[in-house]
């Protein structure tokens, strides 16, 4: 009995130390590389000390040139993110549509092949059926009363919509105030919008307003405008002063109606792909750094805006000051009577 017993345990010892010598790759002390897939993983080891410090790379799509106000927010956000997770995470900014056009780049991120972009919200309302609010024309009237609430729990709440989309709004950047520019004529009242031809973002709401005001709209990719205002594809188009400006627009449509129509800002977004792999804790970072660049993008905004200004009127642009909008708010009024109601909530929030 005794001598079947110790027999059994040599083997049993036996079969321990084969394991050992075959299952050693499995043990973690030996587990070097830590993949946790965001993004692209380069590794930087930083010399001298054991542990490996990953830097995980992300990019982040902009359309706008490199100092536009977007671009600068969109690095205060990178600078912001790095520095508050120790450089575990490095965001590359690729400014000036390098990486596509907006509507590509929205589908790239919903995909999760774009980590991070900044859009404007309009064509956020394809996602969103509640985003549009914030395109609703005349909305707003206290600029910052608006920026309090889009910085706040409403503009949070806002975001969340796009739940389920695959894409997570972090923030909003300011864009201003958007007005109608075109080659034809000044445009005065909407009477004098009859007839023409407006490139409009993609964005059902976005040719609802511009058809209400007796334009005819064509949806169209921002890329696309200046030649189409050129080549006399489409006569006018809507935007703010910084775009109007950096985009050349005003050499190919002169005349720009100051008549702020809409206010929607612009938004910095994540994948969710990305936003998922994220640990609680950095998701609040990655929130934080995007509502701590805000204040930096708007800065920018508010300079660009006024040099915009002046620089297209000595380039030749005729500016028309609208004095009264009266009856620029009486003919969007079937646009409240399509959607008003669908945004009730939300307008009150936004507003009150
Ligand atoms: C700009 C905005 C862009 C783009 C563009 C457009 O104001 O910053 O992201 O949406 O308008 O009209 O397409």
């Amino acid at each position: 009995m005794k001598k079947r017993l110790l027999t059994l345990l040599s083997m049993l010892f036996l079969a321990a130390i084969v394991l050992v010598a075959c299952g050693g790759n499995d043990s973690p002390a030996n587990d070097t590389e830590t993949d946790n897939g965001n993004g692209s993983a380069d590794e930087e080891t930083s010399e001298g000390t054991e542990e490996a410090v990953e830097t995980v790379t992300l990019r982040l799509a902009e359309n706008h040139p490199e100092d536009y106000p977007t671009t600068i927010g969109n690095k205060e956000f990178a600078r912001l993110v790095e520095e508050k997770t120790n450089g575990r995470y490095k965001i590359e900014v690729y400014a000036g549509g390098q990486l596509g056009q907006e509507s590509q780049v929205l589908e790239q991120v919903q995909l999760g092949t774009i980590e991070l972009a900044r859009v404007n919200a309009i064509p956020l309302t394809q996602f969103s059926d509640q985003i549009g609010v914030l395109s609703m024309p005349y909305l707003f009237d206290d600029e910052e009363a608006k920026w309090e609430k889009l910085n706040g729990e409403v503009g949070q709440d806002l975001l969340a919509t796009l739940d389920g989309s695959n894409l997570v709004g972090l923030a909003f950047y300011d864009s201003g105030e958007r007005s109608f520019y075109n080659s034809e004529r000044p445009i005065r009242t909407p009477e004098d919008m009859k007839g023409l031809q407006i490139r409009v973002q993609s964005s059902e709401l976005a040719i609802d307003i511009v058809e209400a005001l007796g334009g005819s709209a064509t949806p169209m990719e921002f890329g696309e405008v200046y030649s189409a205002l050129q080549t006399g594809v489409i006569d006018g188009a809507e935007n703010n002063f910084p775009s109007y400006y950096t985009t050349n627009h005003y050499q190919v449509a002169k005349y720009f109606t100051v008549n702020g129509y809409q206010g929607t800002p612009e938004v910095l977004l994540a994948s969710q792909s990305l936003w998922d792999k994220l640990s609680e804790e950095d998701q609040q970072i990655f929130r934080e750094a995007a509502l701590e660049s805000v204040a930096v993008q708007r800065a920018a905004w508010a300079e660009l805006t006024e040099k915009a200004k002046n620089a297209v009127v000595e380039g030749g642009s005729e500016l028309i000051e609208v004095d009264d909008i009266t009856p620029w708010r009486e003919a969007v009024q079937p646009v409240y009577d399509k959607y008003g109601a669908q945004f009730e909530e939300w307008i009150e929030r936004l507003t009150q």
